[in-house]
């Protein structure tokens, strides 16, 4: 998706327009008096996965993904956030350091964005590189809720300082449509390396499975999709991405699903990862496949060297064939998009870090065990941290911060599910990984592996209350929050 900066203040300016017909509450009166810089609004409509194939679902703007919104790092801005939907809404600004009334997460205590009725905040952008913005409401067993919908759009935060080592910027979101619940189990993935797992962890886990069973409980539910996309659109049906050979090609690539992690290769190119979650890495080394768990974001530039019409695509081939793909064409290259299954390889997230480890001055660890009780809720997994399923915003915070101190969360994992373990208003640095030590990875959402360990250091410089869950809707509607604060 390319939208530039005239086309983005067309959206603003004519959802604005559309709003001021509307008799909204508090915020009517004032968004005549000052136009705000961008303007979202929530309500039903209708995304054209493909010619005959139209979900209906809940958009930003009417549109899917929502549009792009390029912010510039530090200036200061005004959104206008309407809801045309008969239910609250939460609009979260994920990856952003931003204050509790702003952030978008009810937990934390930002107020709803009422049923048709709107909200205006101000904040300023930051840090710099790709982010996004989402629902953050609870769907529970309500598959049109939540990120289970169309509430999805990229967010890119230009630096103070922009290298521009690239011709051509593409913004990619994957997401998928058509949720139902099932009870097959979740395919079991093994690409994250180091793949060292706890016999402590695997112990426990393997135990609260055998104790389930006994008890005659069956597996939870899972999620499983019908149609698959890229920018809204099924592989084969949207614009391809037109390149030139020798052009350098920027991807930035969010993973906007509501529970699913996601692969990605272009046959006979290679990734060079330059930025995960927006920022820049040290080790900005080249993979050829793209590992992508739910809400994480690459950018990576590729060279594009190999002439031709290929699928971007998913290393699965059913969702592939199902849509999750796009197709790269070079300027002259014509025939069917080609796919090229590329060799076995595994994701570390380490190679992009630091050559040494750093030693850090620590001012407390916590530690936080997972544990999943299948089928424990109504059917569905109920998911604990340190043995406390979160139940409600009216819950004490888990951990007390004190402002300016480093923190390390060492993460523990009694599953065999892989966890993209997410924490607002913050970002973290991954230092160790399955026992082995990295360091200057920054991240806001990293996948721990089945009965893995991890440890992530922050520091608690924005204060307020802060929630730590996982990305996957199901387990994070499902118990696997906390909530920290700041004394
Ligand atoms: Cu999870």
């Amino acid at each position: 998706m390319l939208l530039n900066r005239r086309r983005l203040l067309q959206l603003g300016s004519s959802a604005a327009i559309a709003g001021g017909l509307a008799p909204l509450a508090s915020c009517a009166k004032r968004s005549t008096e000052t136009a705000a810089d961008h303007t979202v609004r929530i309500a039903t409509g209708r995304v054209e996965l493909a010619p005959g194939v139209i979900v209906t679902t809940t958009t930003y703007n009417g549109q899917f993904p929502g549009p792009l919104m390029r912010l510039r790092e530090g200036r200061r801005i005004t959104v206008d956030i309407h809801n045309d939907t008969a239910t609250p809404e939460q609009l979260h600004w994920h990856g952003q350091r931003v204050p509790v009334d702003v952030d978008g997460s009810a937990e934390e205590g930002t107020p709803f964005i009422p049923p048709h009725g709107s909200r205006r905040i101000n904040f300023t952008p930051g840090p710099a590189g790709l982010r996004f913005y989402h629902s953050h409401v609870t769907a529970g067993a309500n598959l049109a809720a939540g990120q289970y919908g169309g509430q999805v759009g990229p967010v890119y935060i230009e630096p103070r300082r922009e290298p521009g080592r690239y011709d051509r910027e593409i913004f990619l979101t994957l997401k998928e449509f058509g949720p139902t619940l099932s009870h097959g189990g979740d395919m079991a993935m093994d690409f994250l390396m180091p793949a060292a797992q706890d016999p402590t962890l695997r112990a426990a886990g393997e135990g609260a499975m055998r104790a389930s069973l006994a008890r005659g409980m069956p597996h939870g539910y899972e999620v499983g999709y019908r149609y698959f996309s890229i920018n809204g659109r099924m592989l084969g049906h949207g614009e391809p991405v037109r390149v030139r050979s020798g052009e350098r090609v920027l991807f930035h690539v969010l993973n906007g699903s509501a529970t699913e992690i996601r692969s990605l290769a272009l046959p006979g190119h290679t990734f060079q990862v330059v930025a995960l979650d927006g920022n820049p890495v040290p080790a900005p080394v080249e993979v050829p496949v793209l590992w992508i768990g739910t809400a994480e974001r690459i950018s990576a530039i590729v060279q594009m060297g190999r002439p031709g019409v290929w699928v971007l695509g998913d290393l699965a081939d059913e969702d592939r064939q199902r849509g999750m793909g796009v197709v790269v064409e070079y300027a002259g290259a014509t025939g069917e998009p080609q796919w090229i299954a590329p060799g076995p390889s595994k994701w570390e997230y380490a190679r992009f870090g630091a050559a040494a480890p750093v030693a850090r001055s620590i001012d407390a660890t916590f530690e936080m065990t997972f544990t999943k009780d299948n089928a424990a809720a109504n059917g569905f997994n109920r998911w604990s941290i340190n043995g406390v399923a979160f139940s409600g915003d009216a819950m004490a915070p888990m951990l007390k911060l004190r402002e300016g101190r480093r923190y390390r969360l060492r993460m523990r994992n009694a599953s065999d599910d892989i966890h993209p373990v997410h924490l607002h208003r913050h970002s973290f640095e991954l230092t160790r990984i399955a026992g082995q030590p990295t360091a200057g990875v920054l991240k806001d959402v990293v996948m721990l592996g089945g009965y893995q360990e991890m440890e992530i250091d922050f520091v608690a410089d924005n204060p307020g209350r802060t929630l730590f869950h996982c990305h996957q809707q199901m387990h994070m509607d499902f118990g696997f929050m906390a909530l920290f604060d700041y004394t």
